[in-house]
């Protein structure tokens, strides 16, 4: 079966869905729409809203049903533990502190950028204030990174790979963006181990 991804480089729910089709070798073709592009999406699936996976015969959305319908064989397990609260939790201050860098990389550009920005904004506040803000996000960030960190046995909550492993670093991604933010070693070894386990490049239709 051909499949084709629709996806926005930065974005943490399109980012598992592709390191799934990684750890699961599946070949398909990468299409990065723009983040103004509100009529492709709409017309797939009847809403502006990314991961989209196209299909002989039909597309869908929402990266979980997504990864599910990919992995027929059930590789990837998922654990007893829910970990989207954790997600939540952890997405707050790591978007906060990402998105005013993502708008500056080659995905966008300045009509795009604006459309974002706009749409951010309105939840968010000023992008301006967000970056000023830096320092209160890291500080919100830390124990929750303490908290994760003290989990990896050496994946999360587990002595083997699996979903929440994808969940979790699709997430926790975007700090690379962010200039003042560094990782401890562990969580910058586990994220790694994750990419090459997913043969996960994130750069990878910036340059092709
Ligand atoms: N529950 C969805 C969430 C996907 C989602 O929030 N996608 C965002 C990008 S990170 C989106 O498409 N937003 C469109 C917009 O805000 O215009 C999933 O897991 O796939």
């Amino acid at each position: 079966m051909a499949f084709k991804l629709y996806h926005y480089v930065h974005c943490p729910f399109c980012v598992r869905v592709r390191m799934a089709l990684g750890y699961l070798n599946i070949p398909y073709e990468s299409k990065v729409l723009r983040y103004d592009d509100e009529a492709n999406p709409k017309k797939l699936t009847g809403v502006k809203m990314l991961p989209i996976l196209q299909f002989e015969g039909g597309a869908m959305n929402e990266s979980l049903d997504i990864i599910k319908f990919l992995d027929k064989e059930n590789k990837l397990k998922p654990s007893d533990k829910d970990i989207g609260p954790l997600l939540n939790e952890l997405g707050k201050p790591i978007h906060s502190l990402a998105m005013p860098y993502w708008i500056y990389t080659p995905e966008f550009d300045q009509v795009s950028r604006d459309y974002f920005k706009n749409k951010k904004e309105m939840k968010r506040g000023p992008f301006k204030d967000l970056v000023l803000r830096k320092e209160e996000f890291i500080q919100e960030l830390m124990p929750l990174l303490k908290k994760v960190e003290d989990d990896l046995h050496p994946f999360y909550q587990s002595a083997s790979f699996g979903l929440n492993d994808i969940l979790l670093a699709a997430h926790l991604w975007g700090l690379y963006i962010v200039p003042e933010f560094q990782f401890s070693e562990k969580l910058h070894t586990y994220l790694q181990s994750v990419k090459n386990i997913c043969h996960f490049n994130y750069h990878q239709d910036f340059w092709s």
